[in-house]
């Protein structure tokens, strides 16, 4: 039977990230995307001036109340933007009606990147995305969020093995389990994430390093590696998948491209198809 993940995620109208990414690739892994949106906006927020902002948090609690009389069961969690700090009690509440012992709640704490909060978000949002780390079964930074949720000074450029190792201790005694830490360059040529699980093992998963900062890759990384996790790879095989599907994604994608609008996933996505994959 055809497996389901409820992605928790805003509705950019416009830039691929966030819904409009995580529903067609999670489908394309033969997994059923519900979706229970956060905000609608006319595009993201990184580089657009004057977007339309809606934010959901009722609506998310009516759409709950709903589900219950259905008896749903979910196969997966994989949340991502969330456009209010109070959303963030909603989101636990979520968690606490589907989650069990055979599937993942899989945490994106979406905030902030480069070093920089994302113009809409404050400390004390920060402090509020914190109270989710006990129930990650798998969270999904990157470098500048693993930062801000451990009061850790950020660095920019090239990070050292420690350094990283450090920030995946802290968030774990926070209440983590997995950690999969994305934007890890150990070296000029390499970037990638750390998958790091609860027992303690690390894995390494590295691509070479392309140029340009395209927006919306964390989701596209975010949705390949809940699918894959949802249909039973194990943490450093679907980090792989999430690396690999990444990587070809930029290079589908022209370099004189506008990197607002993301990179074209979709070829990726084609070409998987022609290739039978
Ligand atoms: O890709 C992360 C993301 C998702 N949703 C919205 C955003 C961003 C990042 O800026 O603004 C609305």
């Amino acid at each position: 039977m055809t497996k389901n993940i409820v992605a928790v995620h805003d509705i950019s109208c416009v830039g691929r990230c966030s819904s409009t990414v995580a529903l067609p690739i999670i489908s394309a892994y033969g997994i059923e995307c519900r979706l229970l949106p956060t905000a609608l906006l006319s595009t993201h927020t990184g580089g657009f001036t004057n977007f339309t902002y809606l934010d959901l948090t009722d609506e998310m609690r009516n759409i709950i109340q709903a589900w219950q009389e259905l008896n749903l069961h979910m196969d997966g969690i994989y949340s991502g933007f969330m456009a209010s700090a109070e959303q963030i009690d909603v989101l636990k509440d979520l968690i606490g009606i589907y989650k069990d012992a055979n599937n993942l709640a899989i945490i994106d704490p979406v905030m902030a990147d480069h070093g920089e909060l994302y113009s809409v978000f404050d400390m004390h949002f920060v402090e509020k995305m914190g109270e989710l780390l006990p129930y990650a079964d798998v969270l999904l930074p990157n470098i500048t969020e693993a930062c801000l949720l451990t009061g850790t000074p950020y660095q920019e450029g090239v990070q050292s093995e420690a350094f990283i190792e450090m920030l995946i201790e802290k968030l774990q005694a926070r209440g983590a389990k997995n950690v999969v830490l994305t934007g890890v360059m150990l070296d000029e040529k390499y970037i990638g994430a750390a998958a790091a699980r609860s027992t303690g093992q690390i894995d390494y998963v590295l691509a070479e390093k392309l140029p340009g900062a395209y927006h919306g890759t964390g989701d596209i990384f975010g949705s390949v590696l809940s699918a894959e996790l949802t249909n039973g790879k194990t943490l450093a095989a679907a980090t792989r998948e999430a690396v690999d599907f990444v990587v070809k994604s930029i290079k589908n994608t022209p370099k004189s491209a506008d990197k607002r609008y993301g990179v074209e996933f979709e070829q990726t996505l084609k070409s998987k198809r022609k290739q039978g994959q």
